[in-house]
């Protein structure tokens, strides 16, 4: 195992544990110290209580075999090389010494890993929390709960990237959602319940993705059994099918759609779903892709030569089949729209026939709802599953962990890709605030001497350019949306009339940049600048939902189709009875969910993981040098290490200070009777004797020890390695005298 006390000869063979050990601290030394760690196979690195974490793309399994495991048990941060391990191990020991409500948001752009440390982490929680339930001998009903919860968390997983994560051309297990997951303690600290909070699925990817990328996993998965195609009677062939081909991308080399599809049924079964559950899951999946491959054709007959017919029928019957609704109605709510004219008692409504493009808009409105609900309900069915018995009076505090879609660009960027990245916006400012304030507080609370740094690279000027108020772009997009004259050309043309002269917005108005054309903008974001094409934003946002495709899949016999529409009964009825009004477009609903979701964060003791990408190829072992120093720019790693280090490289509890150094003080040696403060304070006497020089090096808080600088932590871990014999010796003596 690394040790996590370097002496000076380690740090050129394995780098530096910790970021703040870094003596001459410049962008130079952070890129050489986390180049010499990955490629040693050390991925990760603290930057204090941080961790900082290079996706090795690799298997790396001695990182988390089971000793490993057990080696961090119950250890402090600084006693331990750094690992996701130690940081779920302090994130735990917080929760159960403070009781307050603990949350780990992992950042760090598409393929950085962020998925894989959640999952890391979760897996230390659920076997640290239920071992310290085995040491605290609770009753074996709880310990079976505890056991079953964090199971079916677990599980959980695998049915989330099933149908929410897909191959991109970034990441080939990307997660199109965001995800919050919650675990709730009791007062022993032992695992009682969780909740899964997501945000914004991308459900456009259910009929269109670039070229190269797959949708969502579940697709290809439930393809590959036979049993299910043919009991539906589905083409178990992907390319069959519109949605599927298009982007001409089936496999995955490192993914095995069969064995994963096996694991999804398993966990879904382990949560409680019936076969009746399954097979309408795999009809409304089997619908889905059939919707994809319905065309239309004009109708010469009908007096409007736009108006049009389903081409193919048998299709059509088919999935009304799956769907087990009526075929005719189905027919109708694709090609026509009912109006409603007048108000009130005057009300009337007449059928409006739809041209080609109107009608596959509707038919991709369908695909969409329908998967969207289906994993709305999938979370739902999840949260039921593992909140259900319990009393929510025996909830003590929570664990969160925030794993979400991390910072995109792609050559078309769209709608998107401009909610993922103002939502990496969010978190980035939040951890601006957090780190900052953490260590003020921190500092003060503790009473030791404190110098504020404030010159680090702030983004909210670019939160304020997208969520601004009285005008900012979402509330800009919104008017276009609830106003009619609404084009991409007129919105670029209002963005520009408000925001022609912000520092990170561009426009072809403002700037000669060829790629930029007047149906699109570029935003410089923090993590690098990005254009969007707006062309499908208006659409997007609006994400039309008509009135009579639910009231065709409201007329379903089949229950668990129902089941997803239940909410627009709930609407429908609120509407009459004059109910609060939610946000109407999907902009506006997200930024009310990510601004809640940063309260509750903010309400919690925060840790963080900061995800790496080396390089773009996925390439194992390969450090693409500029690429990663792009990274540690915007994630400002340097600003952050030096905000930890103004204030101090390491700070310790006295007791384990007294713990690991007694040895070398001989007034603390071998057996100290006064207060552990006291006893370190004898400890640094003997380590700096001038009171100058100490008083500079070391603070003592209430209740740990600050060490100024790397140096003076190493020059204490040598006179501890130099007094071990001693240690030793008396420690035989000690075994002998009872032999
Ligand atoms: P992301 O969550 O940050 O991207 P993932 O966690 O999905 O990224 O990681 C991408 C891929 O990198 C994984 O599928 C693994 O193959 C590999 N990987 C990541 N972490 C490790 C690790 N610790 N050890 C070995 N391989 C790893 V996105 O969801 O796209 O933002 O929206
Ligand atoms: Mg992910």
């Amino acid at each position: 195992m690394e040790p996590i006390t370097p002496s000076f000869n380690n740090i050129k063979n394995v780098g530096l544990p910790d970021f703040c050990f870094l003596e001459h601290l410049d962008e130079n030394e952070i890129m050489n110290n986390i180049s010499t760690r990955f490629h040693k196979d050390h991925i990760y690195t603290y930057i204090g209580e941080q961790v900082v974490s290079v996706n090795p793309f690799s298997k790396k399994e001695h990182l988390y075999s089971d000793q490993t495991l057990k080696s961090y048990h119950n250890m402090y941060m600084y006693e331990v090389p750094p690992h996701i391990y130690s940081l779920a191990q302090d994130t735990y020991k917080k929760l159960l010494l403070t009781k307050e409500n603990q949350c780990i948001i992992i950042t760090g752009e598409s393929g950085s890993g962020k998925t894989e440390a959640s999952k890391i982490l979760m897996e230390y929680i659920t076997k640290a929390s239920i071992n310290n339930k085995i040491n605290e001998k609770a009753n074996s009903a709880t310990l079976d709960r505890s056991e079953i919860i964090m199971k079916l968390i677990m599980d959980s997983n695998v049915i989330l990237e099933a149908f929410g994560n897909a191959k991109t051309l970034k990441n080939d297990n990307s997660s199109r959602f965001g995800k919050f997951i919650e675990i709730e303690f009791d007062e022993k600290g032992a695992p009682i319940s969780g909740k899964i909070q997501q945000f914004l699925l991308e459900k456009s990817r259910v009929h269109t993705r670039a070229i190269g990328e797959r949708s969502f996993h579940i697709f290809y998965q439930f393809l590959t059994s036979k049993e299910i195609t043919s009991k539906f009677q589905l083409s178990d062939d992907p390319s069959y099918y519109r949605y599927l081909k298009d982007s001409m991308c089936f496999n995955v080399s490192n993914i095995n759609d069969g064995r994963e599809f096996k694991l999804v049924g398993q966990a879904l079964q382990s949560l409680g779903w019936t076969q009746e559950d399954l097979d309408s899951m795999y009809r409304i999946l089997g619908a889905v892709l059939l919707i994809g491959n319905l065309e239309f054709c004009n109708d010469q007959e009908k007096a409007n030569v736009d108006a049009v017919n389903v081409k193919n029928p048998s299709i059509l019957k088919k999935i009304a089949a799956l769907l087990d609704c009526n075929e005719d109605q189905l027919e109708k709510s694709l090609i026509s729209r009912s109006l409603t004219l007048g108000v009130s008692k005057r009300k009337s409504s007449i059928r409006v026939l739809l041209n080609t493009n109107q009608a596959m808009e509707t038919r991709d409105a369908l695909a969409k709802v329908l998967y969207d609900r289906l994993f709305n309900t999938i979370i739902e069915k999840i949260n039921k599953a593992i909140s259900s018995d319990i009393d929510r009076k025996n909830i003590e505090s929570m664990i969160g962990i925030l794993d979400i879609y991390g910072f995109e660009v792609f050559e078309n960027n769209s709608f998107e890709q401009f909610i993922i990245n103002y939502s990496n916006e969010k978190l980035q400012q939040l951890f601006i605030n957090l780190v900052l304030r953490q260590d003020q507080e921190e500092y003060i609370k503790e009473g030791v001497e404190w110098k504020f740094m404030d010159n680090y690279f702030d983004n909210t000027p670019i939160i304020d350019l997208i969520e601004g108020q009285p005008v900012g772009l979402l509330k800009l997009l919104e008017e276009a949306c609830l106003i009619g004259q609404n084009t991409p050309e007129l919105l670029i043309q209002k963005m520009n009339q408000f925001f022609g002269k912000h520092n990170h917005f561009e426009s072809y108005e403002t700037t000669n940049n060829l790629s930029i054309t007047n149906q699109s903008f570029t935003l410089k974001h923090y993590a690098g600048s990005v254009t969007y094409n707006l062309e499908q934003f208006i659409y997007k946002n609006k994400d039309p939902l008509y009135q009579d495709l639910i009231n065709t899949m409201q007329s379903s016999k089949n229950n668990f189709l129902l089941s997803l529409f239940q909410l627009d009964f709930l609407k429908a009825s609120n509407q009459q009875t004059g109910a609060k009004k939610i946000p109407t477009t999907m902009a506006s609903q997200f930024k009310v969910a990510i601004n809640d979701l940063i309260g509750k964060l903010n309400s919690c003791q925060p840790h963080y993981i900061r995800c790496i990408k080396p390089n773009d190829e996925k390439r194992p072992g390969h450090f693409d040098y500029e690429r990663v120093k792009h990274q540690i720019r915007y994630l400002n790693m340097l600003e952050t290490v030096r905000v930890k280090k103004a204030g101090y490289c390491n700070r310790q509890h006295y007791t384990r200070f007294l713990a690991r150094y007694k040895m070398i003080a001989p007034a603390t040696w071998p057996f100290w009777n006064g207060t552990v403060k006291d006893g370190a304070m004898e400890i640094a006497k003997v380590l700096i004797p001038s009171p100058i020089d100490r008083q500079a090096e070391c603070q003592f808080g209430k209740k740990k020890i600050f060490i100024k600088s790397a140096k003076t932590l190493f020059h204490l871990e040598e006179l501890r390695s130099k007094q071990m014999p001693k240690v030793c010796i008396i420690i035989q003596r000690h075994w002998r005298g009872y032999q």
